[in-house]
């Protein structure tokens, strides 16, 4: 049995998040979280670039009866590298009710993927922020771009702001869907209005495959954790854009979370300041998951 140490650095997951007020729609998804480990069952990657605590299947299912969530997509981290194994094993216990994110390596063959597919993979995660991963050449990209394509999938793109302008004709060249983590991580100490966010928001005005994550507050504020309002102008015009290309998620159990740790409860109540009506949350939470994850 393998024992992994987590990072000195590395804080907990939030044992007793506040209860919303905030009550999502009967059916609503988390479309972006992780499973951990846990690490003496499903070993963490020899090539990670962090090591973090447990975040097992049943603790997540828990956060998401305790937030009243319904639905979850469990996107593969990266100290996880391209061993999906704990992601299949959260995807196969939960009744259907989970979606997943695979990173795959060009090797994958035709039967693996197949294989990820039943068991509820819908799509890759392409990986560019150098402080997760040495990311794959383009070449390799592109060839498992074609082939996951062929099964209805979808790449996504986790990147740094500053790095879309060296990534942009990369991105738009891919043939399938694109969902972007983290809105494209903007410097929300910048205009919402200025030449930085405009370059993203060009990318999904002009490229109506791409879709965008309205999610980590916590990650992007300058604020700490005292109600991440820097962060809520850009995720509400994204919201307001692009309705039909956007998803939540809570990020559980948020990876490299150095500053604090948030309260998933906070999190789920600024919901409807990033959605602010019932038809954008109806939207946001629960038709566009279920189209890009179920295909309903
Ligand atoms: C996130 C963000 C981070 C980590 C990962 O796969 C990962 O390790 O995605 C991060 O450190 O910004 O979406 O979980």
């Amino acid at each position: 049995m393998t024992n992994f140490k987590a990072d000195t650095d590395w804080l907990n997951w939030h044992k007793a998040p506040s209860k919303p007020s905030y009550v999502p729609p009967k059916g609503a998804v988390d479309a972006h979280c992780h499973v951990f480990g846990p690490g003496d069952q499903f070993p963490f990657a020899p090539e990670r670039k962090y090591t973090p605590c447990d975040a097992s299947k049943k603790q997540l299912w828990q956060l998401r009866d305790f937030l009243r969530f319904s639905r979850n997509v469990i996107v593969q981290a990266t100290c996880h590298g391209a061993d999906n194994s704990a992601l299949v094993d959260a995807l196969e216990s939960s009744r259907g009710m989970a979606r997943g994110v695979a990173t795959v390596k060009a090797s994958v063959t035709d039967e693996e993927l197949q294989e990820l597919h039943d068991a509820g993979v819908r799509g890759v995660r392409f990986n560019f922020v150098k402080r997760l991963v040495d990311s794959l050449p383009f070449d390799d990209l592109r060839q498992i771009a074609t082939r996951i394509k062929a099964l209805g999938w979808h790449i996504v793109i986790y990147f740094e702001s500053e790095d879309l302008p060296e990534l942009y004709d990369f991105f738009t060249s891919l043939p399938t869907t694109l969902v972007v983590d983290h809105m494209g991580r903007p410097d929300v100490s910048k205009s919402v209005d200025g030449p930085e966010f405009a370059l993203f928001i060009k990318l999904l005005s002009e490229n109506p495959n791409i879709w965008s994550k309205v999610s980590c507050p916590e990650r992007l504020s300058l604020d700490g954790p005292s109600g991440y309002q820097d962060v809520i102008p850009f995720a509400r015009k994204i919201v307001e854009s692009f309705p039909d290309r956007v998803l939540w998620g809570t990020d559980w159990p948020h990876p490299n979370m150095k500053s604090h740790m948030p309260n998933d409860g906070h999190l789920v109540d600024i919901i409807p300041q990033i959605a602010v009506t019932e038809s954008l949350q109806h939207q946001l939470l629960i038709d566009n998951p279920m189209r890009l994850y179920w295909g309903v």
